[in-house]
């Protein structure tokens, strides 16, 4: 057992870390507060290797292991989770995705430059009706020969409006259930397809979220990835990894707050000395750093397993179960710690408080993690 990174990791480590204080957290409170998250910024992540962090370079990715990714997962999401969103969905689920499940073809023509930053990806499964009952999707993908007609909608879509390709989960054929579920890639512009309006969220503001409609889209035969009626199962596949981004953007955003809390504790005053000497302040930064080190280690196994090839599927939902209501219960306390400038956005614990409820919900809810991680369990 060795629990020390290797100087590779801390290399990457400190160059995602001065990324994020350098680039990201300029600007990431006016960011919040305008929903936006300028391009330049999506490029320079791009430049650094970070939109394709896992991929071969023969594909225009950074050749890197999944430690790496969580590293550099956790560096940009103690500043902004609004760009690790970013990160994390196209690496995770899009990279990850064509590159293990598609054509040569499809690799060539969407993922060299989805891994080098030049286009962005969306992974739309989520609909009204069809969030953790994922395989009750009503989008519908007929099969006409040497296309398919894709008719409709997809809701909380992360990139939503940015992305240059859309994998779309649709139902091909209902009486196979979800055998009968496919995968595609879906152009920008591909006519039919219709992105709606921005939402406004509690969290990650920055990122654009949104509905999509689809209306007759015709998609060639050559976008289906996989063989017919693999799309569920590529679908739980790719979020058994991104799992694991989306459980380092928890502990990033915990342990993000958690640094703010402790500098704060130990520069404000209260009672003739600095809050960090009074017992009710030093516990509530002991059990923060106790559990942040807990979640840490849950996160490091998870993408470990990905790296030796061992499944991942039980340790990346319990790394994203526990590291979420660690990073929503700690950015509460650094809250609590900063007192009333806890509650000003000059202070930033506030965003990310609101930051940390969406990583308990998207890419699978905390009770979803918990089916897995039971049938994991029962089966033995
Ligand atoms: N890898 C490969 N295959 C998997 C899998 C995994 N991690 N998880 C499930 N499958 C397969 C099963 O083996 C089964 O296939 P077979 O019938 O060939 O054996 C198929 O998928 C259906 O699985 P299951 O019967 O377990 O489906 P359920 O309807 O019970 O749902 C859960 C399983 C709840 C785990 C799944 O629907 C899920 O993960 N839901 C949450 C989806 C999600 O994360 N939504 C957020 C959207 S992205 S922001």
């Amino acid at each position: 057992m060795d629990f020390s990174l290797t100087e590779e990791h801390i290399m990457i480590r400190d160059a995602a870390r001065d990324f994020a204080q350098t680039e990201l957290l300029p600007g990431v409170i006016e960011r919040d507060n305008a929903q936006t998250f300028p391009d330049e910024l999506v490029k320079k992540m791009g430049a650094l290797g970070f939109m394709g962090i896992m991929v071969d370079p023969k594909y225009g990715g950074s050749g890197m292991d999944a430690i790496s990714y969580v590293l550099i997962m956790e560096e940009l999401s103690k500043i902004d989770a609004s760009a690790s969103v970013m990160v994390s969905v196209n690496n995770s689920l899009v990279c990850y995705g064509l590159e293990t499940y598609g054509t040569e073809e499809q690799k060539q023509k969407y993922l060299t430059k989805l891994a080098s930053g030049e286009s962005i990806g969306a992974f739309c499964l989520s609909e009204p009706e069809a969030g953790s009952d994922a395989t009750s999707q009503k989008t519908t993908a007929i099969d006409k020969g040497d296309h398919y007609v894709i008719n409709g909608t997809k809701n909380w879509i992360t990139n939503g409006g940015r992305s240059d390709v859309y994998l779309v989960i649709a139902q091909t054929d209902r009486d196979k259930a979800h055998k009968g579920i496919n995968a595609f890639i879906v152009e920008k512009g591909t006519p039919g397809f219709d992105i709606g309006p921005k939402e406004d969220k509690l969290g990650i503001r920055g990122s654009d979220t949104h509905t999509l409609q689809f209306n007759d889209v015709k998609v060639p035969k050559e976008n289906r990835i996989g063989e017919d009626g693999f799309g569920f199962k590529f679908a739980m596949k790719t979020l058994s990894g991104g799992r694991i981004g989306i459980a380092a953007q928890a502990l990033g955003i915990a342990a993000g707050a958690y640094e703010l809390a402790l500098k704060y504790s130990k520069e404000r005053k209260a009672f003739g000395t600095e809050i960090c000497n009074h017992q009710a302040i030093a516990f509530k930064l002991a059990d923060m750093y106790t559990e942040i080190e807990a979640a840490r280690m849950l996160v490091m196994k998870a993408a470990w397993d990905k790296d030796q090839g061992n499944n991942y599927d039980m340790s990346s939902a319990m790394a994203k179960l526990y590291a979420s209501k660690v990073a929503m219960e700690q950015t509460v306390e650094a809250v609590q710690i900063h007192g009333g400038n806890g509650f000003v956005k000059e202070y930033h614990v506030e965003r990310m408080m609101r930051d940390a409820k969406i990583t308990q919900i998207y890419e699978g809810t905390s009770e979803i993690q918990k089916i897995v991680i039971s049938r994991g369990v029962i089966k033995g």
